[in-house]
């Protein structure tokens, strides 16, 4: 199958790329740099440097003998867009032959500003969030409408659409039966930042190109993702994703094992009862190629919440010292004023069946898992910033 993948650099993005690859698809992947750049205008720190788009897709021909093709350019430029479905003015930066690989069958997107932090922290940040990630979207739709109807979306949305409501999560749709009479509508969304609320937008602009053109969408409501390895980063070291542990691009779990090897007392926002619905690195790739293998139909936004079991900011806390104090480590759990503005006690019963239902077969975080991660995240430890971990970026 011909796979477009749009912000292939990313966390996601570049194992993802790998994950096709290696199952014989033909992959181009494209990126503007926006995450490392911003990780070097920010000053966030990267647990280990990270080749370049162009030099991860060299070392892993030379490793493979396979091709991951690469555009590094700007996707909410209209023309960028369109070029990757008409091959008109494309170039790849990187291919081992530049002949246009055709229009994508499958266009998995990526390519959005995905930090909740950076989106709250400044007016000219928050500009950036709602201008790329809502033209990338809009470019998209538009390309595939015009030039390939038939090509499956599949957008990585986030279970922060939903925030944290008083009643079940339902996968994106919610019966309302109002006055004796009933209709389907999108699930209540209410995000608690300016990133997630670029998500409930993309999801409109889907929603609407289902209504007008009949197009097919998957859109997957993920949860936080932790984790470094997948099956294809074994293969060679320089492989491996980029890992960030500061508060602006890393996630929770992550977070908290980096700081736990370097004495950092675990940095639990407020009371610490903020449930979310969290996945392995590994469980994105499973839950992408599940997707892929079975399209949307046309005329159909199919949503998934994409978690794999949920947990509270303590009970992360929590095992990350029981592993922590295992290895020898002596981690100490401090509850700090919370930047966000977030519930800290809150109901939350998400449905997420529908992931399984298709095929994937979840891996559960339990302590062994979390030790793993410790044992790589240890081998770096000689480059984890202290300074970086938290600045305090508020959202009030
Ligand atoms: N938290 C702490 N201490 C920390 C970091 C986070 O208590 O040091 C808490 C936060 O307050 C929050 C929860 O842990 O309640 C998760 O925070 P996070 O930073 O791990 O994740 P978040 O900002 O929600 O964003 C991440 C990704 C984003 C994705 C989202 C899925 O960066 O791209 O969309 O997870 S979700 O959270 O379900 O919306």
């Amino acid at each position: 199958m011909n796979i477009l993948i749009l912000g292939g650099d990313g966390y996601l993005g570049w194992p993802t790329a790998m994950h096709f690859s290696s199952r014989g698809h033909d992959v181009t992947v494209v990126d503007n740099y926006f995450r490392r750049n911003a990780c070097t205008t920010l000053d966030t720190g990267m647990l280990y440097p990270v080749p370049t788009l162009i030099e991860r897709a060299k070392i892993w021909h030379e490793k493979t003998g396979k091709e991951i093709k690469v555009v590094i350019d700007d996707l909410s430029e209209p023309e960028v867009m369109r070029s990757l479905f008409t091959g008109n003015n494309l170039s790849y930066q990187w291919a081992i032959n530049n002949k246009f690989s055709g229009k994508p069958e499958t266009v998995i997107h990526y390519a959005e500003q995905p930090s909740a932090p950076y989106s709250v922290a400044n007016y000219k940040q928050a500009d950036f969030t709602l201008i790329n990630n809502l033209r990338v979207t809009n470019n998209l739709i538009w390309a595939v409408r015009d030039f390939s109807p038939d090509t499956h979306i599949i957008k990585l949305g986030t279970m922060g659409v939903y925030g944290t409501p008083n009643i079940d999560i339902e996968e994106g749709w919610l019966e309302v039966e109002h006055k004796g009479r009933k209709d389907k509508f999108l699930f209540p969304r209410q995000a608690s930042s300016l990133y997630h609320t670029t998500k409930i937008m993309d999801t409109d602009l889907e929603w609407f190109g289902v209504r007008m053109w009949g197009l097919r969408i998957t859109d997957l409501m993920q949860g936080p993702v932790y984790g470094i390895e997948t099956e294809e980063s074994n293969i060679d070291d320089r492989l491996k994703t980029i890992f960030n542990y500061d508060e602006v691009f890393g996630t929770i779990v992550n977070r908290f094992i980096v700081q736990s090897i370097v004495g950092y007392p675990l940095t639990v926002y407020g009371k610490g009862g903020q449930t979310r619905g969290y996945l392995n690195i590994k469980d994105t790739l499973q839950c992408i190629e599940m997707a892929v293998k079975t399209p949307a139909e046309a005329n159909e936004l199919r949503i998934f919440n994409q978690i794999m079991e949920t947990f509270s900011a303590n009970e992360l806390a929590d095992l990350a010292q029981k592993v922590g104090n295992k290895l020898g480590y002596d981690v100490k759990i401090d509850h700090i004023e919370n930047p966000r503005k977030e519930a800290e006690e809150h109901y939350y019963n998400p449905t997420y069946q529908g992931l399984q239902d298709i095929g994937v077969t979840p891996h559960y975080l339990d302590e062994q898992v979390m030790e793993k991660m410790f044992k790589i995240i240890e081998k770096h430890k000689k480059n984890i910033r202290k300074d970086v971990i938290f600045k305090g970026v508020k959202w009030a």
